[in-house]
């Protein structure tokens, strides 16, 4: 099926003018480094034979393209001049996972002129078109970052850029399940997924790594236009001065704090008792209910809301106290119940136990207010964190152990010795990681075990690692795994799928995503979940590791986007467009 779309000739022919766009795009971006206004002849027909990073490449990265095909050499044909201007010869890396076939890689990293490319076999078949340029990874985080912008609820939405809109979503009060009862304003944030509920711990988890991205790409955050729709200019008027990105990830902020009850605790979610069927937010009419309050929500909350009064001190001091107070307010509730506490109610975002959240919590409040009381929490359960690098796993709502370290790593304070002792522990698992993308065939991190839900998830998650690594101490390989990893998941991998949204020429065009498909309207910059090898949505192919997705609306297990997916892909794209010299 997937097959029958993606060949027909008329849509071929519609695919390979948006990728040639995109790709125009990014140039657009970088035209300083050319001369003459971009004429691109006519490439081969672009094939799925080739895995490459559909987007493309900053001039000085790793660059390598993989295939099956076995060849006797590869070109790298400039679509400007019409030439190739690079030629190499395939090598073995390893057999495919999953066929056992060989998977050859082609590298072409030493060239580095910035352009429009496309790598041609000595069979004539042609991969995706790409860019090389110094502005590939801005334009990824761009796209990537102001898609939260398009996730907003509760306002009316009319985006110039992607031509995304709607009317005002959401907008009765909630009713409370449990305790009191009655009703309560929890409009605004993000839609949390394809569907509409908004979730706290994902939202926690989601700005808290956005926050981390400010913290590791500052520069890149600080200067980078998202250019965010006009219908908010109100908004923008009172936080000019912030920098976009604090912008987008503040509407988040300020729908969890409405989410916090008087006492401190915080409310798991609020949504629909089913999800709505394929329709645009507005139409969604369904009485909306506010979950009740949980501890591991509530310590998830206290985490987020820290890190975010020290990201927004330097902007808005009482914006700034107001997070801080919420977070602190958190925390007291915790300390007065100290046991696990998850109503029945609850079932999407189930959080099995609260102890990791809370040594997060009182790592950030740490850092916020260098109150001891907080450092010796730490201390005192530091067993609860995941502690061995090889066992260390990205960051999510479920576990929250490297969020917890990368913290303790990256904030010094004078005479604590636990921050050496967790560098050590992030720089001997970010070796590790690199030596376990050396040796799978398409360089990517994930082993079988991974293709598991947002599987692109977790390969950028350790991407987000290698970013941290490399901060405190900047060996290449650690970017180089690091950008493979993007490359994976924009399309150097076995389907030669980008998993991003609008990014790329064979990129999902069926996501399951209700505004996109009730609109007509693909939202640009959403990373779907992809390759599912437990897929349960009876579309997408199970077992077949990193070839079990499939770009089909009904595919929830693989082709669904969610907040907390695009948070590392918005770390990763950042950091390497601060790093990329
Ligand atoms: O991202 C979530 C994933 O980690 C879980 O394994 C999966 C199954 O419980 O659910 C995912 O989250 C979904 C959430 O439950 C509802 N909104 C859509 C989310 C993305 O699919
Ligand atoms: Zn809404």
């Amino acid at each position: 099926m997937l097959k029958g779309k993606i060949h027909s000739s008329r849509w071929t022919g519609w695919m390979v003018v948006l990728a040639l766009l995109a790709v125009l795009a990014v140039l657009y971006l970088t035209r300083e480094d050319i001369t003459s206004p971009p004429h691109l002849v006519n490439p081969q027909p672009a094939t799925r034979e080739i895995g490459i990073n559909q987007a493309g490449y900053a001039p000085s990265a790793v660059k390598i393209a993989y295939t099956t095909t076995a060849v006797g050499e590869f070109s790298l044909v400039d679509l400007q001049a019409n030439h190739a201007v690079f030629r190499g010869v395939p090598t073995i890396s390893q057999k495919e996972r999953n066929s056992g076939k060989p998977v050859y890689q082609m590298d072409f990293s030493s060239f580095q002129k910035p352009g429009v490319y496309q790598i041609q076999l000595s069979n004539g078949r042609g991969s995706a078109p790409f860019a090389i340029s110094d502005h590939v990874y801005q334009s990824i985080y761009q796209t990537a970052m102001r898609s939260y912008e398009l996730q907003r609820c509760g306002i009316a939405l009319a985006d110039t850029v992607s031509h995304v809109h709607h009317e005002a979503c959401h907008l009765a009060p909630a009713q409370v399940i449990g305790g009191q009862g009655g009703e309560r304003d929890v409009t605004g944030g993000w839609h949390d997924a394809g569907d509409y509920g908004k979730y706290t711990a994902n939202a926690g988890m989601t700005t808290a790594q956005l926050l981390l991205a400010y913290e590791l790409a500052p520069m890149t955050l600080k200067n980078t236009s998202l250019s965010l729709p006009q219908a908010d200019e109100g908004e923008r008027v009172a936080h000019a001065g912030e920098p976009d990105a604090l912008a987008v990830i503040r509407v988040e902020l300020d729908w969890m704090r409405k989410m916090q009850r008087e006492d401190g605790a915080v409310h798991h979610s609020v949504k629909t008792a089913e999800f709505p069927g394929m329709i645009l937010p507005e139409e969604d009419r369904q009485p909306q209910y506010l979950y009740p309050v949980s501890t591991p929500d509530t310590a998830i909350f206290a985490a987020a809301m820290a890190r975010a009064s020290r990201v927004y001190h330097s902007y808005d001091e009482p914006y700034a106290q107001m997070l801080l107070d919420a977070s602190k307010k958190a925390w007291a509730f915790l300390e007065g119940s100290s046991e696990l506490l998850v109503p029945e109610s609850v079932q999407a975002y189930r959080i099995k136990s609260d102890k990791q959240s809370r040594v997060w919590a009182a790592a950030e409040l740490y850092f916020a207010t260098g109150d001891l009381r907080y450092r010796s929490y730490v201390e005192k359960n530091l067993g609860e964190l995941e502690l061995r690098p090889k066992k260390l796993t990205p960051s999510y709502w479920q576990h929250t152990s490297a969020m917890t370290i990368i913290t303790l790593a990256m904030h010094q304070r004078t005479d604590w010795e636990l921050t050496q002792q967790m560098r050590n522990l992030l720089i001997r698992h970010a070796d590790q990681v690199v030596s376990r993308i050396n040796q799978t065939a398409y360089g990517t991190v994930l082993q079988a075990r991974d293709y598991d839900w947002a599987s692109t998830k977790t390969s950028l998650g350790y991407g987000v690692h290698l970013a941290v690594a490399y901060q405190m101490e900047p060996k290449p390989a650690y970017l180089a795994a690091m950008s493979r990893q993007l490359d994976w998941v924009l399309g150097a991998n076995p389907l030669a799928q980008s998993f991003v949204t609008g990014i790329g020429m064979f990129s999902p065009v069926h996501p399951h995503h209700r505004y996109s498909a009730a609109s007509g309207i693909l939202v640009p910059g959403l990373l779907v979940g992809g390759p599912n090898a437990n897929a349960n949505d009876n579309v997408a192919p199970q077992k077949q590791g990193a070839k079990s997705y499939v770009d089909d609306v009904r595919s929830f297990a693989t082709n669904e986007y969610a907040i907390d997916y695009n948070a590392p892909l918005v770390v990763v794209a950042g950091f390497l467009h601060e790093r990329r010299n």
